[in-house]
């Protein structure tokens, strides 16, 4: 499990930590469904690799995360790892 005072507000800014620090979630905008579902695809693909997976939901050009390691009942590094990559993501998407 991640520490306590892990400083995840500088490590990810965009996420929103969970009141017990168990998941950390953020709904990622698109202009329109086509680049939600290539963040969406970019995102399964790198999932598949690290064998970590999201809990999203997509609707029309939104996609909404919450990452948490559900094996350990909580945030571990690799929710972390993951986080950083579907930042990456969206940004190389919208940017296409
Ligand atoms: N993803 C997440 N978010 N938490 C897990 O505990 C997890 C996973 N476990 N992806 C993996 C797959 C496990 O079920 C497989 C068998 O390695």
């Amino acid at each position: 499990m991640i520490a306590d005072n892990f400083e995840l507000d500088k490590e990810i800014p965009l996420w929103t930590v969970d009141p017990k620090g168990k998941s950390i979630a953020q709904t990622f905008i698109f202009v329109d469904f086509k680049q939600a579902f290539e963040f969406m695809t970019l995102c399964a693909q790198y999932a598949e690799e690290i064998d970590h997976h999201p809990d999203w939901s997509n609707s029309w050009n939104k996609v909404t995360v919450e990452l948490s390691t559900h094996s350990a009942g909580g945030l571990t590094a690799l929710d972390i790892q993951l986080a950083k990559a579907m930042d990456a993501f969206a940004f190389q998407v919208k940017k296409d």
